[in-house]
C-alpha cells in the first residue's frame, strides 16, 4: 500500500514501438535538472503546505530524518506490545482479554504500517530491524518500564495512548505522503486504545478501596514518563527546529506536554486519582496548568539503555525475530515456488 510501485510506469508491456522509444527517451533524466532547482522546487512545496511523495525529490537530510522518525516510531509500536502482552494471560475477563489482545494486535498493525511508510524512502524491513535488534536504533521511553497490575494496563491505555495520540494528531498533516496517511487510521485506532484504557480504569474506581489504591499507584508510577515522552525540551531539542521548518513535527514537544497536561487534568477528576505533582495548578494568567520539573536524567538514562527494563525488551525482541526465522524461510519457499508455477504456466 504505501510502496513506490504504484508510482512506477507500467513496463511490463511489449517492446515500445519507435515511437513510444523516441518519447521516452524525451523525458528528462533527473540529473539534467540542477540540484539547486530541485531544491527550489522542494522548498516551495513544503512553504505552501504540500506534500512530498516518495517519487519526489528530496534533499537527503530530510529522507534521513524521515527515516530516523518514522523508524524510532514503528520500533514504539512493536516494542509497545511487550509491557501489555504480558497481561492477556491474566486479564480479569473475558472481556478484557478479548479487548487488549485486540489493543495489542493494533499496535503491531502499527509498527507494520510505519515500516512500510519508512520503506518508501529506500530503507529495507531488514536494515530497520537491523538497528533495533543491535541497539543502534531508539524507541519510545516509555515502553522500559514495568507492568506491575492490571491497574497499569488501564493507564497504559489512559495516559500512554493518550499521549501518543496528542503526539500523533498533528502528524496527519506530515509534509510526507506516506508518514501522514499512515497516521489517520494509526490515531482512530489509538483512540479506541485511550477509551477502552479509561473505561477500565473507570470501573476499577468503582469497585473496592483496593482496587482504587492500584489505580493511584499505577497513576503515581506512569505520569511523569508519560510526560518526558513527548521528547526533551524544545531548547534541548536538536531536531526539532529542522522538523517543524519541514512540516514533519507541526507542534513542539513543549507545547504538546502542556495539551496533554491540560487535557488529563479534568479527566483525573472525574476518575477521582490525584497526578503526583505538587506543583500541578491552574494559571490564570497563562490560561494553563503549570506543572512540576521533569527528570530528564532518568529519561536519558532510559533512552540510553539503562531504564528498568531496556535489557528485557529487547533481548524478547531478538529472541521472537530468531525463533520467527523458520516462518520467514518457510514464506519466502512458498512465494518463490509459486513464481516458478507461474512462470511454467506462461512459458
Ligand atoms: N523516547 O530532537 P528531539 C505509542 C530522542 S508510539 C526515546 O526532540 P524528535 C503507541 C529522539 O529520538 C510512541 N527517545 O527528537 C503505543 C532524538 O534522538 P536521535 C512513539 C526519544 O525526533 C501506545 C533525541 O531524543 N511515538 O506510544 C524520546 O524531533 C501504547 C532528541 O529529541 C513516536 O515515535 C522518547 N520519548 O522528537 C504503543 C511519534 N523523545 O534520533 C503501544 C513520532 C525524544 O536524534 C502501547 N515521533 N527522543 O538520536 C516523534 O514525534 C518525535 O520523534 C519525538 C521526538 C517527539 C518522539
Amino acid at each position: 500500500m504505501y510502496t513506490q510501485s504504484f508510482n512506477v510506469p507500467d513496463q511490463a508491456n511489449d517492446t515500445p514501438t519507435a515511437g513510444a522509444a523516441a518519447s521516452l527517451k524525451a523525458v528528462p533524466a533527473p540529473l539534467s535538472i540542477s540540484e539547486a532547482a530541485l531544491q527550489a522546487d522542494f522548498d516551495a512545496r513544503i512553504d505552501a503546505d504540500g506534500r512530498i511523495e516518495p517519487q519526489d525529490w528530496m534533499p537527503e537530510a530530510y529522507r534521513k530524518t524521515l527515516v530516523r522518525q518514522i523508524s524510532q516510531h514503528a520500533h514504539s509500536e512493536i516494542v509497545g506490545m511487550l509491557p501489555e502482552g504480558n497481561w492477556i494471560s491474566r486479564a480479569p475477563s473475558l472481556k478484557r482479554k478479548a479487548i487488549l489482545i485486540a489493543k495489542v494486535q493494533d499496535e503491531g498493525g502499527h509498527g507494520l504500517y510505519l515500516y512500510s511508510a519508512a520503506e518508501t524512502l529506500g530503507t529495507s524491513r531488514d536494515q530497520m530491524f537491523d538497528a533495533l535488534h543491535t541497539g543502534r536504533a531508539k524507541y519510545s521511553s516509555i515502553f522500559n518500564y514495568p507492568t506491575l497490575t492490571w491497574a497499569d494496563v488501564g493507564v497504559i491505555g489512559w495516559l500512554v495512548d493518550g499521549a501518543a495520540i496528542m503526539n500523533q494528531i498533528p502528524l496527519c498533516r506530515c509534509s510526507y505522503g506516506p508518514y501522514a496517511r499512515a497516521m489517520v487510521r494509526v490515531c482512530k485506532e489509538e483512540s479506541f486504545h485511550q477509551r477502552q484504557g479509561y473505561e477500565a480504569l473507570l470501573v476499577m474506581m468503582s469497585g473496592t478501596d483496593e482496587q482504587r489504591a492500584m489505580v493511584q499507584d499505577a497513576v503515581n508510577r506512569w505520569w511523569w514518563k508519560c510526560l518526558a515522552m513527548f521528547g526533551p525540551p524544545d531548547a534541548d531539542s536538536p531536531n526539532s527546529a529542522q522538523g517543524m521548518r519541514w512540516g514533519i513535527k507541526r507542534i513542539s514537544n513543549d507545547a504538546l506536554r502542556q495539551k496533554f497536561v491540560d487535557a488529563t487534568v479534568p479527566q483525573a477528576k472525574v476518575l477521582g486519582v490525584t497526578l503526583p505533582d505538587p506543583d500541578l495548578k491552574w494559571n490564570e494568567t497563562r490560561q494553563q496548568h503549570d506543572y512540576g520539573a521533569i527528570d530528564w536524567d532518568e529519561f536519558w538514562a532510559t533512552v540510553n539503555g539503562n531504564g528498568p527494563c531496556n535489557k528485557e525488551r529487547l533481548g524478547t525482541r531478538v529472541k521472537a525475530w530468531n525463533e520467527g526465522q523458520w516462518v520467514r524461510d518457510a514464506a519466502l519457499a512458498h512465494a518463490r515456488k509459486q513464481q516458478a508455477r507461474r512462470m511454467l504456466e506462461a512459458a
